[in-house]
C-alpha cells in the first residue's frame, strides 16, 4: 500500500507486523525526486514530515507511547521510564534501551539509509511481542532529525544537540538554501525549536543504543553474510569554502583583468582529489558547489563549495584539509580572490563500546565485525553512552544514490538479529 493519502492503519499494522520490508514498501512513494532520481527528504520537508507521522502512527498503533523531545527527536516508548501510575520508581540511571535511526535523506538518496533502521526497529518490537518477551526495562525507538545534515549543513544535528555536541545558538543561526532559519523551518513543521539543547537526563537514563543501518559498502557482499556488527567509524568532517572574486561580463572582460572564483574552486577541487589520493585509504569529496550568480555569460562573483574528508586517523583528516586550504589559498591569491574556510562538523574516529559489542557478538556469533566510512547518530552518541550498530547487506554496496539496495531476506535477517540483541538487552 503506497502511502499517498492517510494509510489504513489497522490494515497496515496487521499487514506489516514483524515485516520491515512491508513497512518500507509503504513509504516508497514519499519524497521521490524525478529530477535527481531516488529520494529527497530533507529534514522538516513535507516528505520527511510524512515519514515522521507515518512512524508515529505505526508506533502508536503498536501501543508505544510517542513523544517528540526538545530537539525534535521522536521517542516511541515501550514502558515509558519515570514514575508510572502504579507509583513505580523512575528507572535507575542507565536503565533504558534505545534503537532507531533517521528518516531524512541526502538529495537523491535511497529508501534504506535511515528508514531501514526505523522500520526494522518497529518490526523487531513486533517480534519481541510475538515471542512473549517481557522487558525488565524500558525500550524506546528513536528517530533523529537531520542526520544527513543536507538542509542545515551539520551532520547528525539531532543527536549532536541531544549530546551537547553543538551549541544551540549555532543551530538557531543556521539557514537553509532558501534563507529560512532553523527555527522558522522547525516552526513551519509544527516544532518549537526555542528549547533545543543538551538533554543529559534523557541521555543519563540510556543503558545502550543499538542502531541498525543498511551497509554503505560491500563488506557483507564480499563476506557473503547478511548481517554484521559495527567495529569503528572512521573520522570524518565537512568544511565550507567561500571564494570571492569580482563578478563581471564574460565578453567585455579581458582575461588579464579577471578575478574568477570558479578558477580558484577548480584548483580546490583538484587539490581535494590529489591530497586524498596521496594518503592511504583517505576519502576526499566535493559533492556540492554553488556559483554566484550562476550565469553562462557572467564571471562569477563568488563560489561556495563544501568538502568532505575522511580517514581512520583524525590527524590525517585535519592534515589533508590543511593542505587543501593551503592550495586553495595559493590559488585565491594568484587570482586576486579571497578565501574563507569554515568547519561545519567533525566527528573523530569512533570505536563502539567493546563490552556492548561483545554482548552483541555473543547473541550473533556468526556475525562479522566491519568498520565503516559512513557517519551515524550512533557514532555521535558513542561519546556519551554505550552504542552499537548492526549492518544489513547491500548488494550494490552503493549508498547516497538510488542504487542503494537490500534484499528482502537480508532485511528480515536484520530484523531477527536486532530482535535477538534487544531481547538480550531487555531481559537482563
Ligand atoms: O555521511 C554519512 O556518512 C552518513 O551517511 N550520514
Ligand atoms: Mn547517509
Ligand atoms: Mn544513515
Ligand atoms: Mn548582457
Amino acid at each position: 500500500a503506497v502511502v499517498t493519502g492517510e494509510i489504513d492503519l489497522a490494515a497496515s499494522v496487521t499487514g506489516t507486523r514483524g515485516d520491515a520490508n512491508a513497512l518500507l514498501a509503504e513509504i516508497e512513494g514519499i519524497g521521490l525526486d524525478p529530477d535527481r532520481g531516488g529520494y529527497t527528504r530533507p529534514v522538516f520537508s513535507p516528505a520527511e514530515l510524512r515519514l515522521r507521522s507515518w512512524f508515529a502512527a505505526h508506533a502508536a498503533a503498536r501501543g508505544l507511547t510517542v513523544d517528540t523531545d526538545r530537539n525534535g527527536v521522536i521517542w516511541a516508548w515501550w514502558d515509558v521510564p519515570g514514575p508510572s501510575d502504579s507509583g513505580a520508581p523512575a528507572p535507575v540511571r542507565r536503565d533504558v534501551i534505545v534503537t532507531g535511526s533517521h528518516l531524512d535523506s541526502v538529495p537523491g538518496g535511497g529508501n534504506f539509509d535511515g528508514p531501514l533502521g526505523v522500520a526494522s526497529a518497529l518490526a523487531a518490537v513486533d517480534l519481541l511481542r510475538d515471542r512473549g518477551v517481557r522487558p525488565v526495562r524500558p525500550l524506546a525507538v528513536a528517530v533523529f532529525p537531520e542526520e544527513e545534515g543536507s538542509r542545515f549543513g551539520i551532520a547528525c544535528l539531532g543527536s549532536r544537540l541531544l549530546a551537547g555536541a553543538v551549541a544551540p545558538e549555532r543551530v538557531h543561526a543556521l539557514v537553509d538554501d532558501s534563507g529560512s532559519t532553523f527555527d522558522e523551518v522547525a516552526a513551519g513543521a509544527g516544532f518549537d525549536a526555542s528549547g533545543i539543547g543538551p538533554d543529559p537526563d534523557r541521555l543519563g537514563d540510556i543503558s545502550a543504543f543499538v542502531e541498525l543501518h543498511v551497509e554503505q559498502g560491500r563488506g557483507l557482499v564480499d563476506l557473503d553474510q547478511p548481517v554484521a556488527l559495527a567495529g569503528a567509524i572512521i573520522a570524518h568532517g565537512r568544511w565550507h569554502l567561500r571564494i570571492e572574486g569580482r563578478g563581471d561580463h564574460a565578453g567585455a572582460t579581458r582575461m588579464a583583468d579577471r578575478s574568477d572564483p570558479v578558477v580558484v574552486a577548480s584548483e580546490a577541487i583538484r587539490s581535494v582529489r590529489q591530497r586524498a589520493l596521496a594518503v592511504d585509504d583517505a576519502r576526499g569529496t566535493v559533492g556540492r558547489i554553488k556559483v554566484v550568480p550562476g550565469g553562462t555569460n557572467v564571471i562569477a562573483s563568488a563560489v561556495d563549495l563544501w568538502i568532505d574528508v575522511r580517514h581512520r586517523s583524525e590527524e590525517q583528516v585535519h592534515l589533508i584539509v590543511e593542505q587543501v586550504v593551503a592550495d586553495a589559498r595559493r590559488a585565491a591569491e594568484a587570482e586576486d580572490c579571497t578565501l574563507a574556510v569554515t568547519e561545519q562538523s567533525f566527528s573523530p574516529t569512533v570505536s563502539f563500546d567493546p563490552e556492548l559489542r561483545d554482548r552483541m557478538q555473543a547473541v550473533l556469533p556468526g556475525a562479522p565485525v566491519l568498520d565503516t566510512g559512513a557517519g551515524h547518530d550512533a557514532g555521535v552518541l558513542a561519546s556519551s553512552i554505550s552504542t552499537g550498530m548492526l549492518f544489513v547487506r547491500n548488494p550494490s554496496g552503493a549508498s547516497h544514490t538510488p542504487a542503494e539496495s537490500a534484499e528482502p531476506a537480508d532485511v528480515a535477517a536484520g530484523v531477527d538479529a536486532l530482535a535477538d540483541v534487544l531481547e538480550h538487552l531487555l531481559t537482563r
